[in-house]
């Protein structure tokens, strides 16, 4: 069902508090935070409601990021049928090691696929809470944001009409591809990248699990990564050279790479199964900063992408859209600008930090495939560090599951 608000295609302007541009898990959260608060938005997006559903991506969910939805009530069926993860993996020399995050910290994650959980999203926002939006709209624009008088336009997608809607503010959550960064002047945000010169074939197939957990791959030929999705539906990576073409990679040569990449003492062989998405990513971050200009407040990819090496993306927007939501309904209902004006620094902390343990364990996965013999030898005892030491260990559970109270 496309949930829509027939009075938006008169062409006539409209009038919105908020207009959120973007569906994904930051801009839908933020949509039901503000409708909780009985603040009107308005959603746009370019995608239609049945693709955005079916959208696979990010499964892992830190507990903090879990119990903040359920603190919003938006995470019922994810605590009814996401899967509580206590434990990884690693498999490096031949050997399996096991590290029980949940047992030292007593934090899990939870793993739900990403499309389930914008499923539940817009049918809170759209459905329950009677929160206006716009599938398949085209042409975003933004206008005056550095005024009091913000608005932002579109073309309707039946009637081909140009749309303006009239804002108090304008939440940018239209991911990396979006078009909400590139509204703010280059002289008024900095853009910081890194990029790791690594590509990740991702993978989904149509095979059980063939762990209980987690695993990761650490190999002379490149990293392999193991996720369950579901029972039926698990997440492969494969390293491999940026910007490499899916197609060079056979159902035979994956296979065969995975077996031998996740292989380990001990180990049973994988179970394998049709592959239903082959993708290459190449691993690259950025940070906008700030994630504000005049009355757009960025969130989520759209103000920062961190490559999906430690599984930070979807919670880093949730955490955003947790803090605009706050923020932006504070200055609606009580006119309190404190959180507003603060939500860049309120933000950036977790951000950077997620960086920081992206790059740490971006060497540590590929490190031995580097061909470098002294960075071999450094990953290697960078792992062995991790399971010798009870204190690196404390210190890699807290950067994994996101628990540090101070960010
Ligand atoms: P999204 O999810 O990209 O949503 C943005 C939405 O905006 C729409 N859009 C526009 N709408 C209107 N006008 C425009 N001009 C628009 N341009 C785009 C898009 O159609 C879309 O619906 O951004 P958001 O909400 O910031 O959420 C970010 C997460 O999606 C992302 O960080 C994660 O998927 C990253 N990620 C992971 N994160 C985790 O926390 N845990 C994981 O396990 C994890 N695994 C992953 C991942 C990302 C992956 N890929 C594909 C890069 C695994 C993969 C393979």
């Amino acid at each position: 069902m496309t949930s829509t608000t027939p009075h938006l295609n008169s062409g006539a302007p409209q009038r919105f508090p908020v207009v959120i541009v973007g569906a994904g898990p930051a801009g839908l959260t933020l949509g039901n935070i503000l409708r909780a608060a009985s603040v009107d938005c308005l959603v746009l997006e370019t995608e239609t409601r049945a693709f955005i559903e079916q959208r696979p991506r990010a499964g892992v969910l830190e507990e903090w990021a879990v119990r903040g939805l359920e603190r919003r009530g938006l995470a019922a069926n994810l605590l009814a049928r996401g899967q509580v993860h206590s434990e990884c993996e690693f498999r490096f020399a031949g050997e399996r090691y096991r590290f029980e995050y949940a047992e030292l910290t007593g934090h899990h994650h939870f793993v739900y696929p990403q499309q389930f959980l914008v499923t539940d999203l817009v049918r809170e926002y759209a459905d329950v809470r009677g929160g206006a939006v716009r599938f398949g709209v085209r042409d975003v624009e933004l206008h005056d944001l550095d005024t009091g008088r913000p608005s932002v336009s579109y073309t309707c997608p039946e009637s081909g009409v140009r749309q303006f809607v009239h804002c108090d503010f304008v939440a940018g959550c239209d991911g990396a591809r979006g078009v909400t960064r590139a509204s703010i002047p280059a002289d008024r945000a900095h853009v910081s990248r890194y990029d790791y010169g690594i590509g990740w074939l991702a993978l989904l197939a149509e095979a059980p699990p063939s762990n209980d957990c987690v695993v990761f791959g650490v190999h002379p030929r490149g990293f392999a990564g193991h996720m369950a999705r579901s029972p039926e539906v698990t997440r492969y990576y494969l390293q491999c050279p940026p910007g490499d073409d899916p197609e060079n990679w056979s159902h035979e040569r994956v296979w065969t790479e995975l077996q031998e990449r996740l292989g380990a003492a001990g180990a049973p062989r994988l179970t394998e199964g049709r592959l239903i998405e082959k993708r290459v990513l190449d691993m690259h971050s950025y940070v906008v900063e700030p994630m504000a200009f005049g009355r757009l407040f960025l969130a989520g990819d759209a103000a920062h992408l961190t490559a999906p090496i430690a599984a930070k993306g979807m919670n880093l927007a949730l955490h955003d859209a947790f803090v605009l939501g706050d923020a932006l309904t504070a200055v609606l209902t009580k006119g309190d600008s404190t959180g507003l004006d603060g939500y860049s620094r309120a933000c950036l902390g977790r951000v950077w930090d997620y960086q920081e343990f992206s790059q740490w364990l971006s060497e540590v996965y590929h490190g031995t495939a580097s061909g470098d013999p002294h960075r071999a030898g450094t990953t290697l005892a960078r792992l062995r560090r991790l399971f010798g030491s009870p204190a690196a260990a404390r210190a890699f559970a807290e950067q994994y599951l996101g628990t540090n109270a101070d960010y």
